[in-house]
């Protein structure tokens, strides 16, 4: 994107009279969109709140579903009444002309009226987490408590919930918001140290692969970190890490990323989980030279990873571990190449990937001209988005070197595009380069984030 203030003056006094009315249109048009404010509410029991949803269409009718009418109702016009301590979800639909979508969902923490009595035990601190007054990387993310305050309004006794409305399924995982509210990028000391008290196992794995070459199945390897104790009595969730150009499933090992993951896990920051390392470049040359290095044939290599997954490596996970499927589980992460593979995966892919991290990631997720090379994009800046259904239950991270020379500013496009197209995302710029002192606080960052169970 060119970007030249002084243009885009002498452009705007020429066509402003021509563009005047349409392009106000186009303003009030956008501000219709109708999305749910109010993501989040804390209660005490007996209190009333009520959700609040921004540009509302006049034609439109607004429904609230509880998911325990026991713990919360909710009247037709929204305000949500607190009956019993715990956890509630409210879904959010809206029907116009005919059509039905949900608009997402409001999560409802309801506590126990404080009676002045002391409790009789001194009890751990609880679980719940705690809406941070932080300033959240994008806006239509959290919405403040004191902001879903509507005007005071009494229930009406006689509405009740539609017979036919069934309950929404309660998902099993914690939802996103508050691990992309969490802006905390630290990482606690010695997080990428060699501990072997806390280490799991490293298997190496070859599958077939049947994208790599017409009519022919190429053998592939991956490596493949276990957790301490793993057990095929339990079941775990998958992430899968991608290395950067010119590596192999090998690289992130140099690095000793093994020891973060135990020790992520160890620390109780991270949920067990098998980690994949693949080589995603998924050429039959695998590097070996036939392509130069900064060429478009070898980053279509990287670009093929996505059917590799799919079709090949990621069932073959399944089968061989004990694995928990389903988006809810999986996750993909890489570093600069594998950041961008990651990205083209997770936002393909969007009904098979929840968390999606990409540390320095490369170019390509857009056009551009780098090293010398022209490549179309993998997405456009309006294509690179959520579902609306996935908007608010997807984990996006970009992480950012400060000083990063080879990926320059790539990064800062991608939020930027996120940013524009409104999906909540975490973006990290972390002091240091092209290395592991950006890419694995980040990688920490990013699983101590993700496939966390209610
Ligand atoms: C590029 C510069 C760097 C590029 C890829 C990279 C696709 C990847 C670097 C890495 O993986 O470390 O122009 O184009």
């Amino acid at each position: 994107m060119i970007k030249s203030s002084g243009k885009r003056v002498v452009c705007t006094l020429l066509i402003l009279g021509l563009v005047f009315s349409s392009s106000l249109s186009v303003v009030s048009q956008a501000a219709k969109k109708t999305k749910l404010k109010t993501k989040k509410i804390t209660m005490t029991v007996g209190q009333k709140k009520k959700i609040a949803i921004n540009g509302k269409k006049k034609k439109a009718v607004y429904r609230f579903v509880s998911s325990s009418k026991a713990k919360a109702s909710v009247s037709k016009s929204g305000v949500v009444t607190a009956k019993k301590a715990g956890k509630v979800t409210i879904t959010v639909k809206e029907t116009y002309k005919k059509k039905t979508k949900k608009l997402g969902k409001t999560v409802v923490t309801i506590k126990k009226k404080d009676d002045g009595k002391k409790p009789l035990t001194t009890a751990a601190p609880s679980a719940t987490p705690v809406a941070t007054p932080v300033v959240t990387p994008v806006p239509q993310t959290s919405s403040q408590p004191q902001n879903t305050e509507g005007p005071k309004q009494t229930e009406d006794p006689k509405q009740t919930e539609s017979p036919l409305e069934t309950e929404p399924p309660v998902s099993e995982m914690k939802p996103i918001g508050p691990y992309i509210e969490d802006t905390d990028s630290s990482v606690p000391e010695g997080f990428d140290k060699v501990d072997n008290e806390v280490a799991g196992t490293v298997e190496d794995i070859t599958y077939d692969s049947t994208v790599i070459k017409e009519d022919a199945v190429v053998k592939r390897k991956a490596k493949v970190v276990l957790p301490k104790d793993y057990s095929a009595d339990k079941k775990y969730p998958v992430v899968y890490m991608n290395h950067g150009i010119g590596g192999d499933e090998k690289v992130f090992f140099g690095d000793k990323v093994q020891n973060l993951i135990w020790n992520a896990i160890a620390n109780g920051d991270a949920e067990e989980m098998i980690a994949v390392f693949p080589s995603c470049c998924a050429n039959e040359t695998n590097n070996q030279g036939k392509y130069d290095f900064f060429s478009v044939e070898h980053y279509a290599a990287y670009n093929n990873f996505l059917n590799d997954l799919k079709e090949c490596l990621m069932p073959y996970i399944n089968e061989h571990y004990s694995t928990l499927t389903g988006r809810d589980n999986t996750a993909v992460c890489g570093f600069s190449m594998g950041g961008r593979v990651s990205l083209h995966i997770g936002f393909t892919l969007q009904d098979t990937f929840r968390y999606v991290g990409a540390f320095c990631p490369a170019p390509g997720i857009f056009e551009h001209n780098d090293n010398g090379v022209h490549e179309d994009g993998l997405f456009t800046s309006e294509t690179f988005t959520l579902q609306d259904k996935y908007m608010d239950d997807t984990l996006v991270m970009i992480v950012k070197g400060t000083n990063d020379g080879t990926v320059k500013n790539f990064p800062k496009d991608y939020t930027e595009a996120l940013t524009a197209n409104q999906v909540p995302h975490l973006y990290f710029e972390l002091p240091g380069g092209h290395d592991t002192s950006v890419y694995k606080p980040g990688m920490y960052n990013f699983l101590r984030r993700i496939f966390h169970r209610k």
